[in-house]
């Protein structure tokens, strides 16, 4: 049998997992540690722009580490703002550095690429920096950045290659734009920029920029925040837009020209409404496109082994233990058709998985009440349903909301944002008001959302929150007092402690 269509066991691996991203990294050390041999694949395609980067996937790359990182610099500023009310004096004017940022930032992450390499080999995974495609059943072909193909088999797959981000389609996206792949690595800083897209990439983007001083606008086609409670997801535009972020709604842009190059350059935006005939014309020096993001699924031969795709969104349907159509192949992270695109929730079903096939493990990944957080300058957290998805699925005489304005007694000194925090808890009337929905807006949010989403998975009721002693002062007390219903009309803002 000739190397390119030797399909039969033995297998040289027992498992190759295609992508080094959190799930597959999670998967594949777990397989290993049950003494397994497991190789990984790991490739990253440049963007247009030419951007690439080192093992770990997007969070650690493109994702969750450098935004949390720039939105940590923009909370920064804030709190120089606010060190002067508290007695700080500083003479010099405040600045910002793009280049001293994004250098600190990509030397952070240069040393977790360099630890995932290390961690791999300690642990007797095979890596590959090559891009893997199924050419038939149980095997693949290996294509390495110069172009060396190579063949391996395995008896199992993991399938965990993630997304990219999306382009418009439109003259000048693919020459003009950049999206989250280029961002954090941006040579230059972006000054004056236009973000595409209402999704929690393109507000958060949008929010760090801003508050590192640059002049942003957001081009917003239909609402802010789609699938995530939309008051909440309103009070977060508002407070943006309270701070100097402009949004400029129902417009989804048609052309993108090049005015000047440069680092930055300058483009002209054309845009159309989504409503009317208006037009709308503007220059900046950048444009971020946060439009979404395509499941790297297309490319890696699935129609080869039969493995079955969405046809709509390009992922994957799998069962409860993340299985696909075709038994040896399995998938996890971002590219799960109907899945939480979340970091955590990537590794978690990756190394589930790898127990349950290697460990003797039962144990399924539970993709129900996973909390979450979007990093906006007032950060929103979340865990269950929004209010109207409560709403829709129990009905409207079965939900009771509970809710409070609040203000952190760390920003009364330098007085500002009064009554722009806010906790919302969305309960189950016909099961003891058992709490469904939790919403926390303000400072820290994904820190509290992390031990109320403990709370949840217990089981967490309205009467257990009331007997909860809270710690003062702090801002998550406020989920163990919180009397208000919505239904009753009361003005659920708070005034002193
Ligand atoms: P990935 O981490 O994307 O890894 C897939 C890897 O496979 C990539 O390295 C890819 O290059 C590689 N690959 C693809 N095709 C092939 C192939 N054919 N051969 C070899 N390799 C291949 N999540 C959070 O939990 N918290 C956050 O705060 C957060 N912030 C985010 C911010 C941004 C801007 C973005 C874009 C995402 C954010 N996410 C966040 C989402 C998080 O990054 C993803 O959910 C997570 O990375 C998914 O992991 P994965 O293993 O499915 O895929
Ligand atoms: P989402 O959540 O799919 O959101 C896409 C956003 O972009 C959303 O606001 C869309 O508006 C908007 N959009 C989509 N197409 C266009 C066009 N053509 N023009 C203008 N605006 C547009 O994408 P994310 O970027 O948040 O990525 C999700 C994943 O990234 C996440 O799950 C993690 O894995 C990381 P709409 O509401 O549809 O009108």
């Amino acid at each position: 049998m000739n190397e390119a269509t030797k399909t039969q066991g033995p297998y040289d691996y027992d498992l190759i997992v295609i992508g080094g991203g959190s799930g597959g990294l999670a998967a594949s050390k777990e397989a290993a540690s049950h003494g397994k041999k497991v190789m990984v694949l790991d490739y990253v395609a440049p963007t247009p722009r030419g951007t690439a980067w080192g093992l770990g996937g997007t969070c650690v790359n493109v994702g969750c580490i450098p935004k949390k990182l720039m939105h940590q610099a923009a909370l920064l500023h804030q709190s120089l703002d606010d060190a002067r009310t508290f007695g700080w004096t500083f003479d010099e004017k405040v600045r910002h550095e793009w280049s001293t940022l994004t250098e600190a930032i990509q030397n952070y992450i240069g040393s977790l690429n360099w630890g995932y390499k290390v961690s791999l080999r300690e642990n007797a995974i095979t890596y590959e920096n090559a891009n893997g495609e199924f050419v038939g059943p149980h095997k693949i072909k290996t294509t390495n950045k110069k172009g060396k193909e190579a063949f391996h088999t395995a008896e199992t797959f993991i399938l965990a290659t993630g997304e990219r981000p999306r382009y418009l389609g439109i003259a000048g996206d693919k020459e003009y734009c950049i999206t989250s792949d280029d961002l954090f690595s941006l040579p230059y800083c972006p000054g004056k920029t236009l973000v595409v897209g209402a999704s929690y990439v393109a507000l958060e983007c949008a929010g760090f920029l801003a508050g590192l001083g640059l002049d942003v606008t957001v081009m917003v086609r239909s609402i802010l925040l789609r699938g995530f409670d939309q008051q909440l997801a309103n009070m977060i535009g508002d407070h943006m837009e309270s701070h100097g972020v402009k949004f400029l709604r129902q417009f989804v842009p048609s052309k993108i020209e090049e005015l000047e190059a440069g680092t930055p350059g300058k483009v002209k935006v054309t845009a159309q409404s989504t409503v009317g005939s208006e037009t709308f014309e503007g220059e900046y020096n950048t444009v971020l496109l946060a439009i979404g993001r395509d499941a790297c699924t297309k490319n890696i031969g699935l129609d080869k082994v039969g493995v079955k795709v969405n046809e709509r969104s390009g992922c994957i349907p799998v069962d409860d233990n993340e299985q696909t159509n075709v038994p040896y192949i399995y998938a996890i992270g971002d590219i799960l058709d109907g899945k939480l695109q979340l970091t955590p929730v990537a590794i978690q079903a990756g190394r589930l998985l790898a127990k349950r096939l290697y460990g003797g493990s039962t144990v399924q990944c539970d993709y129900v009440n996973v909390p979450t957080t979007v990093f906006t300058p007032l950060e929103y957290g979340a865990c269950g349903l929004s209010e109207e998805a409560a709403l829709e699925k129990y009905g409207d005489g079965n939900v009771e909301v509970y809710h409070s304005y609040y203000w952190p007694l760390e920003w009364t000194v330098p007085s500002r944002d009064n009554n722009k925090c806010y906790a919302k808890i969305v309960c189950n009337k016909q099961d003891h008001e058992r709490v469904i929905g939790f919403h926390v807006l303000g400072p820290n949010a994904g820190e509290i959302t992390q031990g109320f989403g403990v709370a949840m998975k217990c089981g967490m009721t309205k009467e257990q929150l009331d007997s909860t002693i809270g710690i003062h002062p702090v801002c998550a007390e406020i989920f163990t007092t919180l009397t208000v219903t919505k239904q009753s009309g009361a003005n659920a803002e708070v005034t002193g402690c």
